[in-house]
């Protein structure tokens, strides 16, 4: 599969439409069988037209209502095919052999994996390769709020005092999955800049057109978070963990909080270690649950993240943080996944064992990091949970977005986390912690 056609949020255009539906129509009233799937009129063959389907056919707008021409010409078609009633299990076979195959497609796009069906994330495409050179807003910051790598990045941009130097474009999923700018909706909570809106810097409709702006082109994966390099017209960074380490020790010059250092010297190859255990275990191993296109790729994904979830409640239950008494990027990292962890990763990406409000460390940890102040304000639990449940199709079908948490309401994750008793303690290394 090309770069281009990949998406690992969602993706883009196209118009056509899974023989599949999730359509909410009844099976007709003359099958005596009450029903259990319904078919599209469209799909009562049960060959797959087109098995070609390219990512921007995740588009997943919202469950219509069904038609009763639909019903009259199912219910005709099926009398033709099968008389009266369909017999239930051909009519479940059916659907799941379509089904299944159309999923298998659709994941492939979504979530490119290897032969034994384990998710395999696509590496970042632009990585900084050196200093930048600060002025104020001669960098932009892409995000969208749904996703946790670009979430990083507005996390430690509060915490630097960036955000005048570094202006934001919130984009949004579109109907097709891809990142686009839209108007600004009316008055809400107050966010700040953190409002999906339109693109400040290029005034273009699209990520992909951004992107585009570059010389030369780009036709590969358009992802958040991406720097935008304002002279030079130019990506200069699509890596989210290239984009904080420059954040908080690049632009000194320009942050409001110079001296906040998320990332001291003596500290740095702490950080590293832990950020070896938790990309691969947790940022990382919750997509490896969630885009698993086998049961023994999700077994091992699974086991693998709640083997690092035990690892990391036992560390944080004698040190208030991952590094000690001290907030650092490795904390920022694991944050902005654990934060999404009931909301959606527990029950979309089947991350089933555990929730984490059944690590009291963890959760209280994960309390501790929201209540720093400016966090609160990056997070979004509504465009989190609209992103995830509306916007990947292929495993969400039926499009319902299930109720939020009550341990994620603004009070709630202001509840005491009584986590500073473990502030004088364990600046310890990670080896066998
Ligand atoms: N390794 C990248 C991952 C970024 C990423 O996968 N972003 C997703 C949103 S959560 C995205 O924009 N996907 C769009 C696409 O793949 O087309 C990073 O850490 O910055």
């Amino acid at each position: 599969m090309s770069s281009s056609s990949c998406s690992s949020w969602c993706s883009s255009s196209s118009s056509a439409s899974s023989p599949i539906s999730a359509s909410p129509a009844p099976f007709p009233s003359t099958s005596k069988f009450k029903p259990i799937l319904t078919i599209a009129p469209h799909a009562t063959t049960t060959t797959i037209p087109k098995m070609s389907l390219k990512p921007r056919d995740f588009h997943n707008p919202a469950p219509q209502p069904p038609s009763s021409s639909s019903s009259s010409i199912l219910t005709a078609l099926s009398a033709l095919l099968f008389g009266p009633s369909l017999p239930p299990g051909l009519l479940v076979s059916s659907v799941r052999s379509a089904w299944t195959a159309a999923w298998r497609v659709m994941m492939s796009q979504l979530a490119p994996s290897d032969p034994s069906g384990r998710y395999a994330r696509p590496a970042s495409r632009f990585r900084l390769a050196g200093p930048v050179a600060p002025r104020p807003g001669g960098l932009h910051l892409y995000v969208g709020l749904p996703c946790p790598w670009a979430h990083r990045a507005l996390v430690v941009r509060a915490l630097k005092g960036l955000e005048e130097a570094v202006p934001v474009s919130v984009a949004s999923p579109g109907a097709d999955g891809s990142w686009e700018f839209r108007d600004p909706p009316g008055p809400g909570p107050e966010r700040g800049d953190l409002v999906p809106g339109r693109d400040k810097a290029n005034k273009r409709r699209n990520l992909r057109e951004v992107y585009g702006l570059r010389r030369g082109g780009y036709s590969g994966r358009c992802t958040v978070p991406m720097l935008w390099d304002v002279d030079r017209s130019d990506v200069a960074c699509n890596e989210s963990y290239d984009i904080i380490k420059v954040f908080n020790s690049g632009l000194n010059g320009l942050a409001r909080n110079p001296e906040v250092d998320l990332s001291p010297p003596e500290l740095e190859e702490e950080i590293e270690e832990w950020n070896r255990v938790i990309y691969p275990g947790v940022n990382n191993g919750v997509y490896r649950c969630g885009f698993a296109q086998s049961q023994e790729a999700y077994d091992a994904a699974v086991d693998e993240l709640f083997g690092t979830l035990d690892r990391l409640e036992d560390r944080l239950s004698r040190s208030r943080y991952l590094c000690g008494s001290g907030l650092t990027l490795a904390d920022v990292c694991l944050f902005t996944t654990l934060v999404r962890f009931d909301l959606v990763y527990n029950v979309l990406f089947k991350c089933t064992k555990k929730k984490l409000v059944e690590y009291p460390n963890l959760h209280g940890y994960m309390r501790d990091i929201y209540q720093v102040p400016k966090v609160a304000a990056t997070c979004d639990f509504d465009a989190i949970m609209d992103g995830y449940y509306r916007f990947l199709f292929p495993l969400n079908p039926g499009n319902i977005k299930p109720a939020m948490p009550a341990a994620f309401a603004h009070n709630a994750l202001f509840e005491p986390h009584d986590r500073e008793r473990l502030s004088s303690q364990s600046r310890g290394t990670l080896v066998n912690t």
